[in-house]
């Protein structure tokens, strides 16, 4: 039996962190269509962000993105974003958009090349030491297109080599996020493409360094739910980039395209117990809005991940254990789908008015007026950074 009771705390418990850039506009690599008040600066990226967490009660922290992100003043950033009401989550590191790096940022064969890249690293560490942020997220384009154009296993050491410098770094609670993905932008070898590589790394730096899964990263047909199980398991799952694919890293909001995959996998959190935030797993999301508004596009994302984690909280043990326990093969998968199918929308409205939040955060920001109001002030709205 279920105790409901628990299940809603659960669900108001539950933090899932927002990204900045999908904030602001971006694009496929055909054409970046302009959104009217989109963010010019950072600030009004966690302008946004805030009343994502205001209308949803649970994205209480925006991750930020540097360059992109880029301030003087970090204190001041961090002292405004809690005058809204949000904190700084991960600090996530690109090497991907300079010239220099066409050849790999970390794993380039050039010495002076790979100095610059890790440096930015180490600066995206400087600046969590003045957010407080507790994640640094890695992702690295580095790759080849053509079979010889670089020597794969040279190209491993040179990816561990930074990665060390990079976590001898981290001091007090920070640690890495080590995120992995197919292919994309290289074609024929990517230098981690897969959590065993990101695992890997991982076992070798350290404690401090966990695997971030991004949903969309992967072949089609990955079950990925059991990277999750393998992972917790092992200690090393860290973070999520929640977001779907039809295809390929589509970037569509979370639980569009797979809502049952999106199911299993929270009910493999639920099941290793990594649901409440003290077990240190950073559920962020990792979208663009391409072509749907974006602030209602993130809220809708977040409601979809809050609904999946229902189901999962919602799953009846007991009963699947026995079920399994005796080879009840029907009956097991019965159980599971009798969550799944349940409708927890009623469930989540009432998580919402115990907390004093509108039942409906979608209809609540149409009502709002704030869209109205960031087309009228906000003039000129930035690129989240690509084709920028
Ligand atoms: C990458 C990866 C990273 C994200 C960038 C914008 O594909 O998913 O997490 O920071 O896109
Ligand atoms: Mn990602």
């Amino acid at each position: 039996m279920t105790d409901l009771a628990a299940v809603k705390r659960a669900l108001a418990a539950q933090r899932i962190e927002t990204p900045s850039w999908a904030f602001a506009n971006s694009g496929t690599r055909f054409k970046v269509f302009a959104q009217p008040g989109v963010p010019r600066t950072p600030q009004e990226k966690i302008a946004d962000a805030a009343v994502v967490h205001r209308l949803t009660g649970v994205a209480p922290t925006v991750a930020l993105h540097i360059p992109w992100d880029r301030v003087d003043d970090y204190a001041a950033l961090t002292a405004y974003a809690a005058s809204e009401g949000v904190g700084i989550g991960a600090i996530n590191t690109n090497v991907f958009q300079d010239d220099d790096y066409k050849l790999g940022s970390v794993t380039n064969p050039d010495p002076g090349i790979r100095r610059k890249a890790t440096d930015h690293l180490l600066e995206a560490i400087d600046i969590m030491d003045r957010t407080g942020s507790r994640d640094l997220k890695l992702w690295f384009s580095d790759g080849i297109n053509y079979p010889g154009q670089d020597d794969l296993r040279s190209r491993q050491d040179r990816l561990a080599a930074a990665l060390r410098e990079a976590y001898d770094r981290l001091t007090g609670d920070q640690r890495i996020l080590l995120e992995y993905k197919l292919f994309e932008p290289a074609f024929y070898a990517t230098d981690v493409p897969d959590w065993g590589t990101s695992y890997a790394h991982c076992v070798e730096l350290g404690e401090r360094a966990t695997v971030c899964i991004d949903t969309g990263h992967h072949a089609p047909g990955t079950n990925i739910e059991f990277i999750v199980a393998f992972l917790l398991r092992q200690g090393r799952l860290g973070a999520f980039d929640f977001n779907s694919r039809f295809y390929a890293d589509d970037d569509l909001m979370a639980g569009a395209a797979d809502p049952f995959q999106l199911f299993r996998i929270m009910y493999e959190i639920v099941r290793g117990g990594a649901l409440d935030p003290a077990y240190g797993i950073n559920f962020m999301l990792d979208q663009c809005h391409n072509i749907e508004q974006k602030i209602p596009a993130i809220i809708r994302s977040v409601l979809n991940i809050q609904e999946a984690t229902a189901k999962a909280l919602l799953v009846d043990r007991d009963a699947l254990g026995r079920a399994q326990q005796s080879g009840d093969v029907l009956e097991a998968n019965a159980v599971l789908m009798d969550a799944y199918n349940t409708d927890v929308r009623p469930l989540l409205a009432e998580v919402r008015a115990d907390a004093g939040l509108d039942p409906d955060p979608v209809g609540a920001y149409r009502r709002s007026g704030y869209q109205e109001k960031i087309v009228a002030d906000r003039v000129g709205g930035t690129q989240a950074g690509w084709g920028a």
